[in-house]
């Protein structure tokens, strides 16, 4: 007979994240029958600020409590119904438990119980049976041959929805390029350090935005990536080969679907779909980018062909809000040869087993998988362990700076040793 740890107590609680806001936190606990020992793990939910319209459902209570932002009832949810329904499962099977929580939740976009509801516990039951198998979390996930370390997309300019400055785009990233681990980071913080010497000269602010990126009044990307072009030569690195740019555009945040068009508010212009194709292929020619995120409209499929006939070949074009982890629309994406590579954020689809479907479908199909955090984040790791333990060979988890993003860096430092 298999190994059986059953589930014995859930408990949810409202914590804070990174922005201050509430969110879930989940402990599980479980006991190994064969030896009688109880295990306990806790996990906790991320939560979006240019959240796609296709995510599932984040569940706030709406009331005056955290200006309507309070888990409440979400908390309710996983320490009544939830709880009652998963107590006895043996936490070994994150199948049943998550095909449990959707169909306890009963709609398609999780709106009932809350897919922060559904995540947490499908995160903690993860780590708890991990734990319970004193397995390090990436082994239990992944298996014997989980062994990739990410490359690190570091978010270090930051605008759109995440700060409050004049540049139009969400993320301009670093990617350093490095055989371990630990010398990518190294180099990503020192071009860090010289971005803010840089700017500070400048005269330009340095205060940071949500993803621990510097959040000054720039015009455009094109100035972002000089920026980020004389952090890297002066951090004595050669742009393009020793660490290249990326960017998420977040472009469903610019469009205003009324007049079908991308509003660029900094900028103080517009720019039509194919207008936002010849900005992306100007930049790529000028700039060592290999990957562009969300270039356009998260309904646009049309305007995303295009794109990706145009740019596919050059670069990574990531699906973020196009495609939400779901691997409905990217199917759809696969059959419609939109994008080339899909980001992957747990609370989008709200559970993990979901989560590593679409990546499973992602690599079958030759798309590259990003394992992603959110902007709104927590001090747990679980997305360091969750990119080594499906090989994705990338993740965003924002600047070197900042306890809840060096949290999974740091996490990964951990796992590079424990893997060498
Ligand atoms: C994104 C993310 C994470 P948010 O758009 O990729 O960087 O931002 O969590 O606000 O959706
Ligand atoms: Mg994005």
């Amino acid at each position: 007979m298999s190994l059986c740890i059953k589930i014995i107590d859930i408990h949810g609680r409202e914590i804070l994240d990174s922005r201050g806001n509430p969110t879930v936190e989940v402990e599980v606990t479980a006991q190994t029958e064969t030896t009688g020992r109880k295990t306990t793990a806790r996990e906790s939910v991320p939560s979006g600020a240019s959240t796609g319209r296709f995510e599932a459902v984040e569940l706030r209570d709406g009331d005056d409590r955290y200006f309507g932002l309070g888990v409440q009832k979400v908390v309710e949810h996983i320490n009544n119904r939830i709880k009652s329904e998963l107590l006895g499962m043996n936490v070994l099977n994150q199948v049943g438990i998550d095909r449990k929580l959707i169909e306890l939740d009963g709609m398609d976009n999780k709106g009932n119980l809350g897919a922060n509801a559904l995540l947490g516990v499908s995160l903690a039951c993860a780590r708890c049976a991990a734990a319970a198998m004193e397995m390090p979390l990436h082994r239990y996930l992944g298996g014997i041959n989980a062994k990739v370390l990410p490359r690190p997309m570091m978010n270090v300019i930051n605008g759109g929805a995440h700060s409050k400055n004049s540049i139009d785009f969400q993320e301009f990233m670093i990617v350093p390029f490095a055989a371990e681990f630990a010398d990518a980071l190294r180099m990503g913080a020192e071009v860090y350090h010289f971005l803010r010497q840089i700017l500070h000269e400048d005269g330009l602010l340095t205060a940071v935005g949500d993803e621990g990126g510097f959040a000054p009044d720039l015009k455009d990307a094109r100035e972002v990536f000089s920026y980020l072009e004389r952090a890297v030569v002066k951090a004595g690195y050669e742009p393009g080969k020793d660490i290249a740019f990326a960017m998420d555009a977040a472009a469903s945040e610019l469009y205003d679907e009324a007049r079908d068009i991308y509003l660029f508010k900094g900028e103080d212009r517009t720019r039509s779909s194919d207008e936002m194709i010849e900005l992306y292929e100007g930049l790529v020619n000028d700039f060592p980018i290999i990957s562009i995120e969300d270039g356009l409209n998260e309904d646009d499929w049309e305007g995303w062909q295009k794109l990706t006939a145009r740019l596919a070949d050059r670069i990574m074009l990531v699906g973020d809000d196009l495609f939400v982890t779901n691997t409905k629309r990217i199917r759809c994406g696969i059959d419609l040869k939109v994008a080339n590579a899909v980001l992957i954020k747990v609370n989008q689809i709200g559970t993990l087993t979901e989560a590593m479907d679409a990546i499973a479908l992602s690599k079958d199909n030759n798309y590259q998988a990003v394992i992603s955090h959110r902007s709104g984040e927590t001090e747990n790791s679980f997305i360091a362990d969750l990119a080594v333990a499906v090989n994705a060979g990338w993740i965003k988890t924002g600047a070197p700076c900042r306890g809840e993003r060096t949290a999974k860096y740091n996490e990964l430092l951990r796992i590079a040793e424990e893997l060498a």
